[in-house]
């Protein structure tokens, strides 16, 4: 992408409504722009990243054996009404009435609308296992929408339910999302800590909240520091086995790590005092087992081995897509703006041509371009007649990791300058071995 063509509506200033870094950076870079209270467009910038986090969720719940699929956004009442939760949802649900007087709804969450789709086509223990997935928008009516894309109204949210015969088999499910959560977020250059949460309106009795540590997050957490000495790393998992999930589960969650509402202070006294600590977190994910729940409500039983009829067991898991984008850059920028972690940035590497117009700097910049291209990297190509200064704002304001600069001084000794944009190291190569440089990164996410 050339930046003369591109639409970056960056701010010089900061916007006075955004009171945290992230809301800022992503209105200051030109990535949204609110429509109305906690409903946003998705400017070309933000939209790229947030396709780039979608993408990683789908490999990632593809990898562990989960089907997408799409459910509507526009739901009827009926369901609801069935599962008792039309009213006891409350005010955060967005009600209205189509032409025919029917009560209809925008999805706050889908375990209805799937539950539905499984009693009508699932009669046997022989279809079980199944987990199926959605990423879709939905909305909440929140009472203090705010800090962006942070606490939406509208937001993007991965959603994805499991069915199976015995609560066995739904807590392997339990622990099969857990794990592939953990690797999805390390993608995203995050650490997500699962914690022991409450299920509010979904309900059970079983569920971990996932959360990123940040000062600016809505929840206050607890947790023994240890658990932050825990990475997930490369490892070879195979989902279908149990033990191994539950290994996995044990180790990441036997460590103290509550939010405030399920915190308890004699516990908590148990931790050895230095390694207490009371902090706050981003919730990006929330997994929940609830039994037979929705399956009773909607009567959704399958014929078990033994001829009988039973209600399967149900899980509910959620990624909140858009609030990562926010989550990512709290954990990531500095005073000059963005720095993405590789795995999400919307361009992989930046380049910077110091002296627009000049012969030599264009040809040199229009063939980095060139080859990063073919080794099927994007790059984003500052070719406007602007000062030097100005371009480097922008780069570092959009947070590319990395950065070729080009100008005619280093041309002259056959050298381009490749920037980190995390360490603000550079350093000098020619320009064939700074797209080396740049692809032998990448080629290892
Ligand atoms: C699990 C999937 C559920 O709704 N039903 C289907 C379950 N869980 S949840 O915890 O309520 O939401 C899942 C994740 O969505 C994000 N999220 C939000 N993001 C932005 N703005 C909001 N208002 C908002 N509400 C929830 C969170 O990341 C949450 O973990």
């Amino acid at each position: 992408m050339r930046l003369s063509r591109y639409f970056l509506p960056v701010l010089k200033e900061n916007p006075s409504e955004a009171q945290i870094v992230s809301h800022r950076l992503m209105l200051r870079a030109g990535m949204i722009k609110q429509a109305s209270a906690g409903i946003y467009s998705w400017l070309p910038l933000g939209f790229k990243v947030l396709r780039k986090i979608e993408n990683i969720v789908h490999e990632e719940q593809q990898r562990a054996g989960h089907m997408p699929m799409l459910m509507p956004t526009i739901q009827s009442a009926d369901l609801w009404r069935e599962s008792g939760r039309y009213d006891a949802y409350g005010a955060e649900m967005l009600r209205f009435k189509d032409r025919h007087d029917r009560d209809m709804l925008f999805t706050p969450t889908a375990e209805e609308l799937i539950t539905d789709i499984f009693r009508a086509h699932v009669g046997s223990y022989k279809d079980l296992p199944l987990t199926m997935y959605q990423i879709q928008w939905k909305f909440r009516d929140e009472i203090r929408p705010r800090f962006g894309v942070m606490r939406g109204r509208e937001f993007f949210m991965k959603d994805g339910y499991n069915f199976d015969l015995s609560k066995e088999d739904a807590l392997h499910a339990y622990n099969r999302h857990l794990v592939s959560y953990l690797r999805t977020y390390e993608r995203m250059g995050l650490q997500a800590i699962p914690m022991r949460a409450d299920s509010g309106p979904i309900g059970g009795d079983d569920t971990h909240e996932f959360l990123v540590l940040a000062e600016t997050g809505e929840s206050e957490v607890f947790y023994d520091s240890a658990v932050t000495d825990l990475s997930f790393g490369d490892r070879d998992i195979d989902y279908d086995d149990h033990a191994q999930c539950a290994g996995v589960m044990e180790e990441f969650t036997n460590l103290y790590a509550r939010t405030d509402e399920t915190h308890d202070p004699d516990l908590f006294d148990k931790v050895p005092e230095e390694r207490r600590r009371v902090a706050r977190g981003i919730e990006v994910g929330q997994i929940f087992y609830f039994g037979t729940k929705y399956s009773d409500a909607l009567n959704a039983v399958v014929q078990g081995p033994d001829g009988k009829q039973v209600p399967v067991h149900m899980g509910s898991h959620g990624i909140g897509v858009s609030r990562l984008l926010g989550a990512i850059i709290e954990a990531s920028h500095d005073d000059k703006g963005i720095i993405w972690p590789e795995g999400v940035t919307p361009y992989h590497c930046g380049i910077v041509n110091l002296k627009q117009g000049d012969e030599e700097a264009d040809g040199a910049c229009e063939a980095l371009y060139a080859s990063l291209t073919a080794l099927g990297l994007e790059p984003l190509y500052d070719d406007r007649n602007e000062r030097a200064g100005g371009k480097f704002a922008t780069m570092d304001l959009i947070g590319l990791p990395w950065r070729i600069t080009v100008g005619p001084r280093g041309l002259k000794n056959g050298v381009v300058e490749l920037t980190s944009r995390r360490t603000g190291e550079s350093e000098e190569l020619p320009p064939e071995e700074a797209v080396k440089k740049v692809a032998e990164i990448y080629a290892n996410l």
